[in-house]
């Protein structure tokens, strides 16, 4: 009999990876995927089954966090033998315009799952893993990060997450569920959501290169992340739920970078050099120089002369816009791993670099296709913040 997985947030970035992972090793899947007006299931598409089909080992089922009575009849349905928690209302920026929401999906939805555990009597059988999240160190008290720096949440998001956090911690206490923390510092990928800071950048520089977009705005372009590659960090989260004895680990690459140095390290993936100056709201990028082999191999011949003439005019690529600004900041992030390297044997396979040839690669070739679209007369849409 193969191991039943339920992953909740399966349409998501990690659900979509994680998913992945977990069939390779032979497990039955069943996520839980909201209802939208649109579809929603793009990124676990291709690994989607017929139900109909004999030995399907992969189900959704439709769900959302805030609903008690769903969580716990799915909870029923499915008797995982893991659950992994990553469903969430997860952007920094979005939680202070939807604070309650937040605290709702985020917080109170991961007391709903673990409850749900509790009430049908699966506290021996079903694994918890709860994604947890660096924004808890926020104005970080201790660098680097690790599993015994004191929390300071800096946005509604990091302090709903902060009672997930506790309320795992205190199920596994109080009612023994083999549950755990995974304190995952930022992690990326070509299918990372479109208006994170990296995707938000390796799209637009894709597009300025290939003239269908004019300027990136950016909000503040100090602040540094310890950015990994997203198919590390699941197989950290399965690690984690495999150990004899539930615990919270820190999942971090330990470099950090500052957003101005991932735009320039993107934007040098491509051939084009990037550089900044003024201050403040004044700060701006300007396209520099191109190395033209480069650039020819990554996005073809054809956009050269137009890179050519945008350093001649000295046209402004990079600016800042103060509506990307949060009312509290976290400045920087470091995170120490070294509890999951020892206990979990895990390690990154992937450095910034790597992830940045992953993101830019992606989407080049996603631009290419909307390029195509359009010259073929077809309406594609924009997608601005
Ligand atoms: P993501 O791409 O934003 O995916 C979030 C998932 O949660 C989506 O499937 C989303 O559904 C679902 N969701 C949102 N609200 C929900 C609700 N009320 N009920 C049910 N599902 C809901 O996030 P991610 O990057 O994969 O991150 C996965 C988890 O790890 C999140 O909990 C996030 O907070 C946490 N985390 C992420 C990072 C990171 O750097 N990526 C780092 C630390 C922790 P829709 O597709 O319908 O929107
Ligand atoms: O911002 C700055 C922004 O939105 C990174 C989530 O997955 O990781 C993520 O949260 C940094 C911040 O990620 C823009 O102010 C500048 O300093 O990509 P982000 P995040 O806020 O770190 C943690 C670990 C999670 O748990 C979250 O779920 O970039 N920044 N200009 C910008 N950020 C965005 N989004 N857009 C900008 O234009």
């Amino acid at each position: 009999m193969s191991k039943v997985a339920l992953i909740t947030g399966i349409t998501g970035q990690d659900g979509a990876y994680l998913t992945e992972y977990l069939l390779k090793q032979g497990y039955t899947v069943h996520g839980i995927k909201r209802r939208s007006s649109l579809i929603n299931t793009e990124r676990i598409d291709h690994l989607y089954q017929d139900p109909h089909v004999e030995d399907a080992g992969f189900f959704l089922h439709y769900g959302d966090m805030t609903d008690s009575m769903n969580i716990t009849r799915i909870v029923q349905e499915v008797q995982p033998d893991e659950i992994y928690n990553l469903a969430a209302m997860s952007h920094v920026k979005v939680s202070f315009d939807t604070p309650e929401y937040t605290a709702n999906a985020d917080g109170i939805g991961t007391l709903r799952l673990l409850e749900a555990v509790r009430l049908l009597g699966l506290a021996n059988k079903s694994r918890v893993y709860q994604a947890s999240t660096s924004e808890l160190f926020g104005l970080v008290q201790e660098v680097p990060q690790r599993e015994t720096t004191p929390f300071y949440p800096r946005s509604p998001y990091g302090v709903a997450k902060m009672y997930a956090y506790w309320i795992t911690v205190n199920y596994r206490e109080a009612y023994h569920l083999h549950a755990s923390n995974g304190i995952l510092f930022n992690h990326e990928s070509p299918i990372r959501g479109e208006t994170f800071l990296t995707r938000k950048v390796t799209r637009a520089l894709s597009r300025i290169a290939m003239g269908v977009q004019e300027k990136l705005f950016v909000g503040n372009l100090s602040g540094q992340r310890d950015w990994g590659h997203a198919k590390d960090y699941v197989r950290a989260m399965f690690l984690i739920v495999q150990q004899d004895e539930p615990s919270d680990y820190v999942i971090a690459t330990g470099v950090t970078t500052t957003i101005r140095d991932f735009i320039k390290k993107a934007a040098a993936e491509i051939g084009l050099e990037i550089t900044f100056t003024g201050e403040g709201m004044n700060e701006k990028g300007y396209i520099t120089a191109v190395d033209e082999k480069r650039f020819t191999e990554m996005v073809g011949d054809e956009y050269i002369e137009g890179t050519r003439e945008k350093i001649r005019k000295k046209t402004e690529t990079v600016g800042v816009d103060a509506a990307y600004f949060r009312p509290t900041e976290v400045d920087m992030l470091i995170g120490d791993a070294t509890k999951a390297r020892t206990r979990l044997g895990w390690e990154p396979r992937y450095d910034l670099a790597g992830l940045i040839a992953d993101m830019m690669q992606g989407d080049v070739k996603q631009v290419k296709k909307e390029v195509y679209l359009k010259k073929g007369g077809f309406y594609t849409p924009n997608y601005f913040e």
